[in-house]
């Protein structure tokens, strides 16, 4: 605990004014446990000496040896400015991308953020990615320009140049900065503009308005968001050599020097001021007239010299000389190391301590939780597409008590647990040896000396021996009190139900109380993230308690708050209730929690908005045990690893497999790390990484693979190939293919036809679906509950996004071809959200359009109708985009055209009369004979198949039964496959994953780099001189199937110089065709005649099929008559 006690603590938490929640970000290895440590050491917790080489707060093995922070860990630490004592709790987090979900649940339970930059390196992808989060979550950062000796020491620039460096760096936070702001100003205006159009509307007044961007951005006052010493939220440091240079310091030092007032000197240490030394002040425009910056003459020239007399050159009398002057003082064997590192650390430490700097300014310009946004607190409530404004009103009163965040008896509780962590069970306070306090070690002492005076009376024989066996260590004690000095007692406690516990995991919940006061013991409700407080206030009686017997809710639970612990870094204490505003352990919810959730005392409390994680889990490995008979452990080792990691995914696949997906090569060792040595604890094997795959198809190209010209007659050959196929096929006098690639497939019963065909959506369109998907799931839902008759309160924001998709798509969309189409979309797939289309070309079928939930007000009367079986064609097609024909992996970027949907009558009687309906009003709009018309053509070779409704009814009623199954399902089928031949009568291909990587490396090692880019079909996009130094940066394009190795190869090559971060960024055609075979002469001359060896996206195929054990076209001895001529005589 250091030198704070817990009962001090405990006090502080009480106080929400002095609280300060905040998480370190950084881009990886920018030094943010680096910089923890020296604030922690601030606290006694670790040696001054120690801080920085420690790094306490990595406290895992792996993450030690690595160098590399893996976990999110709090610790709360005292920090006192004058009178005024804060309580801060700080996150470390990880700043590599594979962990970035630890980030998401660090930044969740905050209110401030500091974001650390190394000086060097300056502003990377990952630094942007949590300035990002910072935003989204609505918490206040403030920033550390850390490694400012790399400045002094590696790349050996003057003050005067690092000043110019240091000016650039924050101008790209800023622009960073900037480019957050400047979006969000402008989509707030758009909604005040749009909703002042709609009042003005109402009113049915005109005039023209003249739309102004750019007002929005004027009136709105941002100087506070941007990072500007001279504003007090930068701090320039150096962590590892423990100092900082606060400008709070020096305008003081300087203030008291120079007479000159510490508030003008605040404002003037950073920016283009000068010292006129003459007049003794301070002026402006140092850079037009050639002086130095006051900054680099009273703040780094100093630093510089220090380092210079220190580092540099080793002077000793100028050392003696500086340490004097700054009034240090140092230890004999600090100036007399060998390593002038230590001594430099052991001035700095002193003169300008890192923790002083960064804990006032966090201090200071962090919010409290007292200060929390409305507007944070309603993005927090409301789910979805919910508005805030239309949960219930006991919901929406919850809000203020968000705002005061009061500890009051009364207060609703609400806490929020953003992950569960893993900790040993022997760990938990409970059950740690505790030191005995001294009225512990007092009373045992006279117990036993009690005990002594007994036996000594009773047994003055010999033969005391055999009494002593009740107290472990009373022999000890018999001798010690013998000679009447120290009684040496067990300094532990230890609870006697320990023994028998073994190495056990125990979850605790990282959480933070939002509101009230949390208590041990406790009963509280936990909401799901489905939980609808509006469903729950209609159900549960007014005033009921989560301890109460209570009707069965939706998405609702109870639990008990079984132990709370305040977090500590590694340790953890116990504690008896946590007011509100604070960050805590809470033990006992592995049961009911399984990553996060919101617990509150209140039914009306809604579940908070999900935790935006920015990394997407990508690799995934099939895990078994060595020994099969352990298969239980592995089963349960793996759903304690899925509750222990906030985004690793834990699977049971159709084919039996168990399959564990995480975000990246580093992660995936972390996960199987932990599940081997902690979770399961037998040995296992992992799969080589299982890569994903989408197939598409792409327009026919127009060039062969000689690059000539492909002709007419070559087009012909390739349809007189899939005819073949066809004819060879099962389902041919079923199915029918024509010229075009339009399929049409009749269902086994020969009752219903439907033809398909497929198109290549633009690329653009795929894109935007992808990133859409969200939007496209919420789009979803709201269909269906307007489906269900239901209405949900839209927020307008949504319904803008959807306008917005949907205007986009048909920008999109133009031509001939895509005539219509938006309105004409009938779904998305796979799972109703995917990046594929189907679409409705069915002539006279005006279903519903996707985009209903934009058409305002009730629906009319001749509203369009959704036909009997509409389902079975949707999920036909939610099948075939599932996994497609080439190696069953989903498709991507296909738009399935309907041409055709004839259906004749069904076997089940209560669709009689929608069928009847149906071709009534069909007649009725005009155009109702091509329904009949297109059914008679298409199955005139069906037997017994019978055109028109009345003579379909006339069927049904003679009861045929339908040896085939339910109409439903045979559609199903037939609709798959429909999609399915549709696909294949297209070119096919198969699209990789892809990622981006940047790579930073010297100019040295560059051409390697560029070599092991090569080796993996990486692509360089641009290479750049980062300004200032001697660093390249690389932006690549890599195929994830080729990552498997890349950051170990890069990092070997290069002498570890080098180390790139992969982010998965998008999906890319694979060019070559799998099925290509040689069709010209000039191909086979130039491939031969099998032409495999350079079919990459053939290999990649292969792979797939045989990983799911699908045929595989392949011979497996190629030349066997060659084998006998390779002898060595020949
Ligand atoms: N020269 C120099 N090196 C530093 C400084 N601060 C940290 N480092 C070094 O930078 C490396 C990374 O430091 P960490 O504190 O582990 O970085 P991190 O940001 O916590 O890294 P992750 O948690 O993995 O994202 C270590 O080798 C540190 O010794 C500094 O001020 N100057
Ligand atoms: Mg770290």
């Amino acid at each position: 605990m250091g030198h704070t006690s817990l009962e001090k603590i405990i006090a502080l938490q009480r106080n929400p004014a002095n609280i300060r929640n905040l998480c370190i970000l950084a881009h990886v290895d920018h030094g943010k446990t680096t910089l923890a440590d020296c604030l922690v050491a601030s606290n006694g917790i670790i040696s001054n000496r120690l801080a920085g080489k420690l790094r306490y707060l990595d406290s895992r093995e792996d993450e030690q040896i690595r160098g590399i922070t893996m976990k999110s860990s709090a610790i709360s630490l005292l920090y006192a400015i004058g009178e005024k004592e804060y309580l801060l709790n700080l996150i470390d987090s990880p700043g590599h991308v594979d962990f970035s979900s630890e980030v998401s649940t660090a930044v969740r339970l905050c209110d401030g953020a500091i974001v650390v930059i190394d000086a060097v390196e300056g502003v990377c992808p990952q630094t942007q990615v949590v300035l990002r989060q910072a935003w989204l979550e609505n918490i206040r950062p403030v920033l550390v320009v850390n490694k400012m000796d790399r400045l002094i020491t590696e790349l050996k620039l003057t003050s005067q140049e690092a000043y110019i460096h240091l000016q650039k760096i924050l101008e790209q936070v800023n622009a960073v900065t900037g480019t957050l702001f400047t979006s969000k100003v402008l989509e707030e205006r758009a909604e005040k503009e749009k909703e002042e159009k709609e009042e003005k509307e109402s009113e049915a007044s005109g005039g023209d308005q003249v739309y102004d961007w750019s007002a929005g951005l004027e009136e709105t006052d941002d100087s506070h968001l941007y990072f500007s010493p001279d504003q007090g939220n930068v701090v320039f440091a150096s962590a590892i050599d423990g100092w900082d240079s606060g400008m709070a310091q020096f305008a003081h030092i300087y203030s008291q020097r120079m007479g000159i007032r510490a508030e003008v000197l605040l404002k003037t240490l950073w920016g283009d001021f000068y010292l006129n030394a003459k007049a003794k002040k301070i002026m402006k425009g140092a850079q037009a007239k050639g002086k130095k910056p006051l900054f680099v003459q009273l703040v780094l020239d100093n630093i510089w010299s220090l380092y210079d007399a220190v580092v540099t050159r080793r002077d000793k009398e100028k050392v003696e000389k500086m340490v004097t002057s700054l009034g240090v003082k140092l230890m004999a064997r600090d100036s007399r190391h060998s390593d002038p590192k230590v001594l430099l650390s052991a001035i700095c430490s002193q003169w300008l301590p890192v923790s002083q700097a960064v804990l006032s300014m966090v201090c200071e310009k962090l919010p409290s939780p007292l200060d929390m946004a409305a507007e944070r607190v309603e993005k927090l409530m409301s789910v979805g597409a919910r508005r805030f404004d239309s949960l219930p009103k006991e919901t929406q009163e919850l809000k203020q008590a968000f705002l005061q965040c009061s500890s009051e008896e009364n207060a609703p509780v609400i806490v929020f647990v953003s992950k569960m962590f893993a900790v040993d069970t022997k760990a938990l306070p409970q059950n740690k040896q505790r030191p005995l306090t001294q009225e512990e070690i007092a009373q045992r002492r006279e117990l036993a000396r009690q005990r002594h005076a007994d036996r000594l009376a009773a047994n003055q024989q010999a033969e005391n021996q055999d009494g002593h066996t009740h107290l472990g260590s009373m022999s000890q004690e018999t001798q010690s009190v013998g000679d009447n000095t120290e009684i040496p007692l067990p300094i532990c406690s230890r609870p006697p139900a320990f023994e028998d516990e073994g190495t056990k995991e125990t979850f605790v919940a990282f959480a933070r109380v939002y509101s009230g006061v949390v208590k041990r013991g406790q009963r509280m409700f936990v909401l799901g993230p489905k939980f609808d407080p509006t469903q729950a206030l209609s159900m549960l009686s007014e005033g009921c308690s989560a301890s109460d017997a209570l009707p069965a809710v939706p998405h609702l639970s109870c639990c008990s708050m079984e132990s709370l612990y305040l977090l500590m870094g590694r340790e953890l204490e116990g504690l008896e209730e946590v007011p509100s505003g604070n960050i805590l352990g809470i033990g006992g919810l592995e049961e009911c929690v399984l990553k996060s959730a919101t617990l509150s005392t209140s039914p009306a409390c809604p579940p908070f908005t999900p935790l935006n994680f920015e990394a997407a889990a990508i690799v995934r490995v099939a895990i078994e045990p060595k020994h099969p008979s352990e298969m239980p452990k592995l089963v349960h080792g793996m759903r304690l690893l899925n509750q222990a990691d906030p985004c690793a995914e834990v699977l049971i696949q159709e084919t039996g497999e168990h399959v564990l997906v995480t975000a990246g090569e580093v992660h995936l060792q972390r996960c199987l790390d932990d599940l081997r040595d902690r979770f399961a604890k037998i040995e296992i094997s992992a799969s080589k990484p299982i890569i994903p795959f989408r197939e598409t198809v792409v327009r026919p190209p127009k060039v062969d693979m000689v690059n000539e010209e492909v002709g007419k007659q070559q087009k012909v050959a390739i349809i007189h190939q899939v005819k073949e196929e066809v004819s060879q096929g099962r389902l041919s006098d079923t199915l029918h293919v024509d010229s075009s690639g339009l399929v049409t497939l009749t269902t086994p019963n020969r009752l219903a036809t439907v033809a398909v065909r497929a198109i290549p959506l633009p690329q653009d369109v795929t894109r935007l679906l992808e990133d859409s998907s969200e939007l496209i799931r919420t789009l979803e839902q709201l269909n269906m509950s307007l489906r269900e008759g239901r209405r949900i309160d839209v927020s307008p924001r949504t319904l803008e996004a959807i306008t917005e998709l949907k205007s986009q798509l048909e920008s999109l969309l133009q031509g001939r071809k895509w005539r219509n189409t938006v309105e004409r979309i009938w779904a998305f797939g796979p799972r109703r959200y995917g990046p594929n289309i189907l679409l409705n070309s069915v002539e006279g079928y005006h279903r519903p359009s996707v985009w209903q939930c934009l058409v305002k007000g009730e629906r009319s009367g001749e509203a369009p109708v959704v036909r009997d079986f509409d389902n079975s064609i949707v999920s036909g097609f939610q099948l075939a985009t599932l996994s497609g024909p080439m190696c069953e992996e989903p498709l991507m970027g296909v738009c399935f055209s309907v041409e055709q949907w004839d259906i004749q009558s069904s076997s089940e009687p209560q669709h009689q009369d929608s069928v009847e309906e149906d071709s009534a009003s069909h007649e009725a709009s005009g155009d109702g004979t091509s329904t009949a018309e297109g059914t008679s053509e298409t199955s005139a070779q069906a037997e017994g198949i019978t055109a028109g409704p009345s003579q379909a009814k006339r069927r049904t009623e003679a009861g045929s039964v339908d040896c085939y199954g339910p109409v439903s399902g045979q559609l199903i089928a037939a609709m798959k496959d429909a999609c399915r031949h549709a696909f294949q009568a297209q070119p096919q291909r198969l699209m990789a994953a892809m990622y981006t990587c940047e790579i930073m490396a010297t100019a040295e090692v560059l051409g390697r780099v560029y070599g092991v880019l090569g080796k993996r079909e990486g692509r360089v996009l641009h290479e750049e001189m980062k300004e200032g130094t001697d660093m390249f940066i690389i932006k690549a394009i890599l195929p994830v199937a080729e990552s498997f190795g890349f950051a170990d190869e890069i990092r070997k090559r290069t002498s570890g110089l080098a180390s790139p971060q992969l982010v998965f960024s998008h999906w890319e055609v694979i060019s070559s065709d799998p099925y290509w075979v040689p069709t010209t002469e000039e191909e086979y001359l130039h491939f031969g005649e099998k032409a495999d060896s350079a079919n990459q996206a053939l290999k990649y195929m292969n792979a797939v099929r045989r990983r799911k054990g699908l045929y595989v076209e392949e011979k497996i001895v190629e030349h066997a008559e060659k084998q006998r001529t390779l002898s060595k005589n020949k």
